[in-house]
């Protein structure tokens, strides 16, 4: 039986019709006593924590209009989401836009609130990188606040771990830092991949590594660094994992719609091909963040954003069908 509902497209087109994550039914018009949502998507239109280019507060946006292009059925992993996940667009966190704490703080309210607390798994699609920390923290306590934290799986061209900015602690350098002191993420079962430089100080490192987390620098990725991916995935086994996804991992050639830019990094069929390699993963919580659309009147960042969410979804119900 399907258990997303969705709009037949040969009936109702994809370019008609009110405006949801890959044309999810919106959760507010979901009836009470239906079956427990498997996922809750959430937009947190949020750019205040940014060091450099604003506009992610579009992202949310953004990226449902273009995930109205997103089918159900996934070649390479023989699955069809909708007929295995139960999935809904619970629409946008209320933002507190010019302040990083505050938001965090409004963020984990909203999401608290959200689906059924130990069985709906939270994908929030940002916004700047900050918001990371808000998803983490509400999926963390709905997943009964596990003592050591989550495992953590993080695509970006930046670590995340910067103790301040400005003497801000809550922006979108930091939110890895404030997660690891909380206990939120078990540094040690993290894995950060697609990391690239220039960075201002080798320093910039020090953090990460000194917490053991692993990196797999783009380069190291070019050479042969994939095998640690895997390795990663098959040590952790069936820990519960947040999956964490900054477009800017991504070369600027394929998304240039994001605000702190890193020449080089993944194609798109090679970071697609990298979050299906991680079939297995025990993946609780998940966001895809930094995604700014002024910057790309083409689209095409946020195209990938939309199919970087499915392809997130395709993980879960690839292990709810094994
Ligand atoms: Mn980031």
């Amino acid at each position: 039986m399907t258990k997303t509902i969705l709009p037949d497209p040969r009936q109702f087109p994809r370019f008609a019709g009110v405006v949801t994550f890959c044309r999810y039914p919106l959760l507010q018009l979901i009836p009470p006593k239906s079956p427990p949502l498997d996922w809750a998507l959430y937009g947190v239109p949020f750019d205040g924590g940014v060091t450099y280019r604003p506009g992610a507060r579009f992202g949310p946006r953004a990226v449902r209009d273009a995930s109205q292009y997103v089918k159900r059925y996934s070649i390479e992993h023989d699955v069809d989401v909708c007929e295995v996940l139960s999935m809904a667009d619970a629409g946008d966190a209320p933002v507190s836009p010019y302040d990083c704490k505050e938001n965090a703080e409004r963020v984990v309210e909203f999401a608290a609130g959200v689906g059924e607390a130990g069985h709906t798994k939270l994908l929030a699609v940002g916004g700047d990188h900050s918001i990371a920390y808000a998803n983490l923290r509400a999926t963390w306590e709905r997943r009964g606040r596990p003592t050591g934290g989550l495992a953590c799986v993080h695509f970006d061209s930046h670590l995340d771990t910067v103790d301040s900015v400005w003497g801000e602690k809550w922006g979108h350098a930091s939110p890895f830092i404030r997660a690891i002191e909380e206990g939120l993420i078990d540094p040690k079962r993290m894995i950060s991949i697609g990391i690239k430089g220039p960075l201002n100080t080798k320093a910039d490192l020090d953090y990460a590594r000194d917490n053991g987390v692993r990196i797999v620098t783009h380069g190291d990725w070019v050479r042969g660094g994939g095998a640690e991916i895997a390795a990663f995935v098959k040590e952790i086994g069936e820990a519960e994992a947040y999956l964490t996804f900054d477009i800017d991992c991504v070369d600027p050639a394929f998304a240039p719609g994001t605000g702190t830019l890193c020449p080089g990094g993944f194609s798109s069929t090679e970071v697609l091909g990298i979050l299906r390699s991680l079939a297995g993963l025990n993946v609780v919580g998940a966001d895809v963040v930094e995604v700014l659309p002024d910057r790309d009147p083409a689209g095409i960042t946020a195209f990938l954003a939309a199919h970087v969410v499915f392809e997130v979804l395709c993980l879960d119900a690839v292990r709810k069908t094994r």
